[in-house]
């Protein structure tokens, strides 16, 4: 059985205020042809298909596009799972017909979620879908009086997942969450406000193959076959170190699993620069190019007119510009500091402070994250 995992596509992102639709496209098109070559049995993408619950019609295109092309020239099965970005609702519409085109779409989540067979020539894979839930839904719908955190949330899922697997079947599972001990980027949004949101990677242990989402930075998840693939771009300014892949999966007849990353190449590399604005003038070095998305760092001190359409005129797609000497002390909170790396939490923390001259109370933070929680809840149309 040959899997090829991807995720955290985030259709319909905008980075800095530019829209990555057409750097989507670019490395869908590898993604396209990828599928045409290395000829899987099942393609997974493991949530966060789009980046927001009502995405802009160019993404819904471009997903439908790639879709189509995947399921119609090369014939390869698709499970797709819902991501905490995704709609599970508007993601999930038309599921039922499209399941018998081979492309399965779980979002949604009632009790009657159970996993998708898909044969080899050594027999059948059982691939169990867990798409993103709050607890209280999971609760409410499986039901599981139980899950109370997205731990025990996670635990029922794959209880109820699992029970119609035969002992000994081959078995994977999807699930987009946060694995305890993963590596965390700028772009992701935290699962949840006030508690830790993670889960544990000994429940995607007796899998065979565990295909995550959520984290952006493709790593293992304790075990060799415990993965998320990572986001198909990078997606902030944290993630310029990163490589992003997909990850191709050769599982025999006995269960045992291989693995292969492969890069695709995006249109634009997302960078950052730092030093003297003269120094970063005199333009790219041999190899690198002037098209990419660039953060740029300066280090003068004195005042500059129009530092960044200047270097704009250098590096078309310089996004943000910082300049440390200039903002007082480095400190990340309080006016004058980088608002795009702190989370909407930190942010109303720091306006609540200036404003009122006293920082939250611990009894305020909780109100906070709790109304903060029901609004993520609301944005993804998903009740409880
Ligand atoms: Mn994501």
């Amino acid at each position: 059985m040959r899997i090829l995992h991807t995720s955290d596509w985030h259709l319909g992102r905008i980075f800095h205020g530019t829209y990555l639709t057409g750097d989507q496209a670019h490395v869908l098109q590898q993604f396209i042809q990828l599928a045409g070559e290395a000829r899987p049995d099942v393609i997974l993408i493991t949530g966060d298909i789009y980046d927001r619950s009502v995405p802009p019609t160019e993404a819904i295109n471009l997903l439908d596009e790639t879709l189509s092309r995947i399921l119609m020239d090369y014939k390869v099965p698709v499970i797709l799972i819902t991501g905490n970005h995704d709609s599970p609702d508007r993601l999930g519409f038309g599921a039922r017909l499209m399941a018998r085109q081979e492309l399965h779409l779980i979002g949604q989540l009632t009790d009657r979620l159970k996993p998708v067979v898909i044969n080899d020539q050594y027999g059948p894979v059982y691939f169990c879908p867990a798409p993103y839930a709050e607890p209280p839904l999971v609760r409410d719908r499986l039901p599981a009086p139980g899950a109370v955190n997205h731990e025990q949330a996670m635990l029922s899922l794959i209880q109820h997942l699992s029970a119609p697997i035969p002992a000994g079947a081959r078995k994977v599972v999807l699930a987009h969450a946060f694995v305890a001990g993963g590596e965390e980027s700028e772009s992701e949004r935290p699962l949840s406000v006030g508690g830790s949101g993670t889960v544990s990677a000994s429940f995607f242990e007796p899998f065979n193959y565990a295909a995550l989402g959520h984290l952006h930075q493709p790593q293992q998840a304790g075990s060799e076959h415990v993965r998320y693939a990572g986001s198909l771009l990078k997606y902030s300014f944290s993630e310029t170190s990163h490589r992003k892949s997909v990850t191709l999966v050769d599982m025999d007849g006995a269960g045992k699993t291989s693995f292969e990353t492969i890069s695709l190449t995006p249109r634009r590399d997302v960078r950052r620069l730092e030093g003297y604005f003269t120094d970063i003038l005199a333009g790219p070095k041999n190899g690198e190019s002037r098209d990419d998305y660039i953060m740029v760092t300066l280090l003068d001190t004195g005042p500059i007119m129009d530092a960044i359409g200047k270097l704009r005129q250098v590096y078309p797609n310089v996004l943000h510009l910082e300049r440390p000497c200039l903002t007082a002390g480095g400190e990340l909170r309080g006016p004058g500091a980088d608002h795009r790396r702190l989370s909407d939490a930190e942010l109303f923390s720091s306006f609540f402070e200036q404003v009122t001259g006293t920082p939250l109370s611990d009894e305020q933070d909780k109100a906070f994250a709790e109304i903060l929680e029901q609004f993520y809840r609301q944005e993804r149309e998903v009740q409880p």
